[in-house]
C-alpha cells in the first residue's frame, strides 16, 4: 500500500479547531506556522511553505501587555512572509489550550510560557544522583496548573540496581499518574513512552539539566539530531547543553518539545493545581472543622489527625505547606505587580491622549 502523503501542518497537529481558529484572527495573505523554536525574541516557524525565522509585528508588540501574550515554542501562529528573503511576520497567537509557565529566574520575576499547546508532559528525572520526590511534587503542580497531563519518567534505570523501589517513591508522590522506568541508554521503556504520544498531539520534556531530555528525543528518532553532553562535562562547564526550547515532528505522527533544564522552578499555581498534586491532603481538609483551615493546629484538623496516626507523612505534609505558602507569596506579589502595570499603562493611555490633543490644537 502506498503511503499518503500528510501535510507539514498535519504532521504537526493541524486541526478543524485550529483552523477555524485561525480564521478568526487572520486575513487572506495570512499563513498557519508552529512555533518550533525560540531564541531571544526571534522565532522559527514551521509552515506548508517550510521553515523559516520571524519576528512579531510592531502592532503586535505594542498591544502586548504581559510576556505571556508573546508566542512560545508549541503556539500556533497568524503569520505573513513579504518575499523570500525577509523574516516572517507574527500577527497573532491563536488561543491556547494548555501552557506550562514559569518565572523567569531573578528579581523582576516575569511569568514565561515555556511549552504551548501540550497535551503529556513528561516530569524527567535521571535515576542518578538527581532522583528527589520532592521535585517530581513540584514539578507535578506546574504540570497541572499547566493543563497538560503528566507523566513521570525515571531515566538511566540502567544506573540503578533497584530501579523499582524508586517506582514506588515516585508513585508515593504521584497518585494516579504513570511512572515510566526509562533507559535512553538501553531503550528500556521507550516504547510506553512512545504510545503515550498518541499522533496529532504535542509532548514535552521537562526536567533538570543532565536528566537525559535530550538523549530520550534522539533515542525516539533514532539518530543525533539533538545535542547531548555527559553530566561531568555539564559540570566542569557549568551550563546547560539544551540552550532553547525546540518542537521536534517524531515519525509516528506526534510531537514532542525539548526545554533546557531549569535552574530554578518557582511555582507559578493556583490552589487547585496545588490540591491536585496533594489530593489526599485536600481530601482529609474536607474533614477539618473549619472551612479555612489551614491545618497548622487549628482543632478539629483532619491533616493534623493524619499525621498522627500516621496515616500522612510528615515529609509529604512539610512539602505541602511548602508549596501553598509559595503560591500565596507569589499571589501577594502579582497583585502588586498588576497595580503597577496598570498604573503605567494608564499613564500611556493619557500620555498618548495629551499629545493627540496638542495636535489637534496645533500645538
Ligand atoms: N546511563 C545513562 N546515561 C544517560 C541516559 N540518558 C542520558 N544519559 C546521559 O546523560 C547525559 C545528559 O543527557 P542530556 O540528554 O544532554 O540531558 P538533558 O536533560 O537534555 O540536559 P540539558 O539539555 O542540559 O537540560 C548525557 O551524557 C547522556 O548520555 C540513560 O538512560 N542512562
Ligand atoms: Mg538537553
Ligand atoms: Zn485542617
Amino acid at each position: 500500500m502506498e503511503e499518503q502523503p500528510i501535510s507539514i501542518l498535519n504532521a504537526l497537529g493541524w486541526s478543524a479547531a485550529w483552523a477555524n481558529a485561525f480564521l478568526a484572527l487572520s486575513n487572506a495573505n495570512h499563513i498557519p506556522a508552529r512555533v518550533i523554536r525560540e531564541h531571544r525574541g526571534v522565532y522559527a516557524l514551521l509552515s506548508e511553505t517550510g521553515e523559516c525565522l520571524a519576528e512579531v509585528s510592531g502592532r503586535f508588540r505594542h498591544q502586548a501587555r504581559t510576556r505571556q501574550d508573546f508566542p512560545a515554542v508549541g503556539d500556533w501562529v497568524a503569520s505573513e512572509r513579504p518575499d523570500e528573503l525577509s523574516r516572517a511576520i507574527i500577527h497573532a497567537v491563536l488561543p491556547r489550550y494548555s501552557a506550562f509557565a514559569r518565572r523567569t529566574p531573578g528579581a523582576k520575576g516575569e511569568e514565561q510560557v515555556v511549552a504551548a499547546n501540550v497535551d503529556t508532559v513528561f516530569l524527567v528525572s535521571g535515576l542518578d544522583h538527581d532522583f528527589n520526590p520532592r521535585r517530581i511534587e513540584r514539578y507535578l503542580t506546574l504540570a497541572y496548573e499547566s493543563g497538560a497531563d503528566p507523566i513521570v519518567v525515571l531515566n538511566k534505570a540502567d544506573l540503578r540496581t533497584d530501579p523499582e523501589e524508586a517506582r514506588l517513591q515516585a508513585d508515593a508522590v504521584a497518585y494516579g499518574v504513570p511512572v515510566l522506568l526509562v533507559s535512553a541508554m538501553t531503550g528500556l521503556g521507550l516504547e510506553a513512552l512512545r504510545n503515550s504520544l498518541k499522533p496529532g498531539t504535542t509532548g514535552a520534556l521537562l526536567g533538570s539539566s543532565g536528566v537525559g531530555k535530550s538523549t530520550i528525543v534522539n533515542a525516539l528518532l533514532g539518530y543525533d539530531q539533538l545535542k547531548t553532553a555527559a553530566v561531568s562535562e555539564f559540570e566542569s562547564r557549568g551550563r546547560h547543553t539544551t540552550t532553547h526550547r525546540e518542537l521536534i515532528p517524531l515519525s509516528g505522527g506526534a510531537v514532542l518539545i525539548d526545554t533546557p533544564g531549569m535552574r530554578e522552578l518557582q511555582l507559578l499555581a493556583g490552589d487547585a493545581a496545588l490540591s491536585r498534586s496533594f489530593d489526599e491532603i485536600a481530601e482529609l481538609a474536607q474533614s477539618c472543622r473549619f472551612h479555612d483551615c489551614s491545618h497548622a493546629g487549628e482543632p478539629g484538623c483532619a491533616v493534623q489527625a493524619a499525621l498522627t496516626d500516621g496515616g500522612l507523612e510528615m515529609e509529604r505534609y512539610e512539602s505541602y505547606l511548602r508549596q501553598l505558602k509559595e503560591i500565596r507569596h507569589h499571589q501577594v506579589e502579582q497583585d502588586v505587580h498588576l497595580q503597577i502595570a496598570e498604573n503605567k499603562r494608564w499613564k500611556e493611555i493619557h500620555r498618548s491622549m495629551r499629545h493627540h490633543h496638542k495636535r489637534k490644537n496645533g500645538g
